[in-house]
């Protein structure tokens, strides 16, 4: 494994225009009043901030044809691709400050178009309480950042399936979902036939993180790419309560910082999602700092020293 030290990019993508509950949007500032900069520098990184893209403001409208806020939705995965892709070209790795789901179309769109450009093999990991994997009909709500999995996998319209590189952006055969507890009844479906690999909280129970974490991560080669996309609802929400749609029973403190030092330790992350933030429904911005401490241990951050035979 290389051990230098990382260069990374934070790009605040500030939108809320892919749910129904507002205040994602402040999700990028909280992370910066968390820390999160002067965390990853002391941990040897070296860090760039490159300020929030700026993207169109939330008209709070109903869903149309099954989907609320389409075209602004697609506007922000514009911008946040074409920022994305520009430090992934440039070799940094991007971090994403969300902003609500819906804008991972964007970034991972950027990091497919990538990998393709480079030859390189793509794994995403999903990391969420819910599979984000409905379409206009099976949708409940007509919110976006519940589809962008979909989308990702070639299901959805024009203007979120083809960003910049050819659809689908990704095989269902490069996703590995975690943490999964909340999935409507038509995408129950639709995940299972299109054969995503999920790990949900029954599974994590049953088998332990470390075992889910080493599947998830199973057959990477070498100059595999491995694109996080952490969903903060993922965490249990006792502990974690800064979110729009928290689900019970996620994974416990513990868990969570376990599976990120697994991620740490595959020593292939190549560019993160922080998304669902919600600031306006967090107490004294205890979720930001969490996530900030969660991203401390994805980025080596251990206990002890290490032997190097145990990476
Ligand atoms: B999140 C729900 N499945 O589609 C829907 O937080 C929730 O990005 C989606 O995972 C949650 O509206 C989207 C009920
Ligand atoms: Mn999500
Ligand atoms: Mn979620
Ligand atoms: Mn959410």
């Amino acid at each position: 494994m290389s051990s230098d030290p990382p260069r990374i990019s934070l790009i605040g993508a500030p939108t809320d225009v892919g749910a129904s509950c507002r205040g994602a949007s402040m999700g990028p500032e909280a992370l910066r009043v968390a820390g999160l900069a002067q965390a990853l520098q002391r941990l040897g990184a070296e860090v760039v901030d490159c300020g929030n893209v700026g993207g169109p403001a939330n008209p709070c409208l109903p869903p149309v044809r099954g989907f609320r806020h389409l075209a602004e939705v697609a506007q922000w995965a514009r911008l946040v691709h074409a920022a994305t892709y520009e430090q992934l070209a440039a070799g940094r790795l991007p971090l994403l400050l969300g902003g609500d789901h819906s804008m991972s179309i964007g970034s991972i769109s950027a990091v497919a178009r990538h990998c393709r450009a480079n030859g390189r093999p793509l794994r995403v990991l999903w990391l969420d309480a819910h599979a984000d994997f409905n379409t206009a009909q099976l949708t409940p709500s007509g919110n976006i950042h519940g589809m962008p999995v979909a989308c990702l996998c070639g299901y959805g319209p024009a203007e979120l399936t083809e960003l910049g590189t050819a659809a689908p952006v990704l095989e269902p055969s490069q996703v590995r979902q975690i943490g999964i507890r909340s999935v409507d009844e038509g995408e129950k479906r639709f995940v299972h036939d299109v054969g995503i690999e999920v790990f949900d909280m029954r599974t994590i129970d049953e088998v332990g993180m470390r075992q889910v974490m080493e599947l998830a991560l199973g057959g990477l080669n070498p100059d595999t790419h491995l694109h996080v996309s952490f969903d903060v609802d993922f965490l249990d929400p006792d502990i974690a309560p800064g979110v729009g749609t928290p689900v019970r029973g996620g994974p416990s403190y513990r868990e969570a910082q376990l599976c990120m030092e697994m991620l740490f330790d595959s020593g292939r992350l190549g560019s993160l999602d922080v998304v669902e933030l919600n600031p306006a429904l967090d107490v004294r911005n205890e979720t930001a700092r969490l996530a900030v401490s969660l991203l401390e241990s994805l980025f080596g951050k251990t206990t002890l020293m290490r032997k190097s035979s145990e990476r």
